[in-house]
């Protein structure tokens, strides 16, 4: 039984996350299903796609399931760990996907969202990114993305604090594309959706395939390659990162010592 439902609306794709006792955490289980159906509509050559969560949930995804992360030393976020995955498929569809939000998101469904091509939400809609919160030592790539969409100031305050931007920042902030009244949300974002599929689909495929290139176009030496990787691993070897995995299991806050 798949984890999300697919449907296809004038030509638009539509992904509805639907593992709500699991408040759509971003389990190997979920995403392998959103990866399945994403290279399903690459091949029937859908031309725009929204993901979204099954109407009127409080929570749009709880982001990576807590329970799949590494107790300790060992990255959490590598290369081939499925919430990469996730984001790279979604980063390389040929053609836009829109994240469709009602509900809170958080921490690598909050990553999720800034890897979409754009973001509608209503009025529920709150974003929340957590690393700090669980210890995590966020990876390169997913800091990338929140420094190409936020002022570096907003997307320090989201890591530092970990608290749920609401919807009206993530507007102001430029998180969101469009706020939109809960009853229009859907309406709305099919519009957009189907406004793009009028459009030369050739032309939106290169455009958004010269904006992944160019927003990941930052050199960075092999000594600071190495220098991120040895900074990542204190943090995944340490007691805090042991400390916030263990104490989310055990329902109580952690006790952080900083080592
Ligand atoms: O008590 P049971 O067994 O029913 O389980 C509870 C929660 O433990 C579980 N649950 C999760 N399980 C795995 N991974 C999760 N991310 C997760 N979130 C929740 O779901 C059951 C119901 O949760 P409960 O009772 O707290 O529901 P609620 O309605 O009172 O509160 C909803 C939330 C989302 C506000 C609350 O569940 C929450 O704060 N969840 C954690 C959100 C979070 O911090 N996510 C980040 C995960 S780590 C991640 O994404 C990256 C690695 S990073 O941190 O680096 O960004």
């Amino acid at each position: 039984m798949s984890l999300v439902q697919t449907e296809i609306r004038e030509k638009t794709g539509i992904i509805t996350l639907n593992n709500p006792k699991k408040l759509n955490a971003l389990s190997e289980e979920l995403v392998d299903d959103i990866t399945g159906a994403l290279d399903k509509f690459q091949t029937e050559k859908i031309p725009v796609v929204i993901l979204r969560a099954s109407e009127g949930v409080k929570v749009w995804s709880a982001g990576h399931d807590v329970q799949e992360l590494p107790r300790k030393m060992r990255d959490p976020l590598s290369y081939n760990e499925s919430l990469a995955r996730l984001l790279r498929s979604v980063e390389h569809y040929p053609w836009p996907v829109i994240a469709m939000v009602h509900g809170t998101v958080w921490g690598g469904a909050c990553d999720l969202i800034m890897t979409c091509d754009m973001v509608i939400g209503d009025e529920t809609a709150q974003f929340a990114m957590t690393p700090a919160k669980l210890g995590v030592p966020y990876n390169t790539t997913g800091i990338l993305h929140f420094m190409n969409r936020l002022p570096i100031n907003i997307a320090k305050e989201m890591f530092f604090t970990a608290e749920p931007v609401p919807a009206a920042r993530a507007l102001q902030i430029g998180l969101m594309n469009h706020l939109v009244a809960e009853d229009q949300l859907l309406d709305f974002t099919l519009k957009m959706a189907s406004t793009i599929t009028t459009r030369s689909l050739l032309s939106v495929e290169v455009i958004k395939e010269q904006f992944c290139i160019l927003s990941k176009a930052f050199p960075i030496s092999p000594s600071d390659f190495e220098r991120i990787q040895g900074l990542r691993r204190k943090v995944y070897d340490s007691h805090d990162y042991e400390e916030a995995i263990t104490a989310f299991m055990e329902k109580r806050p952690p006790v952080f010592k900083g080592v």
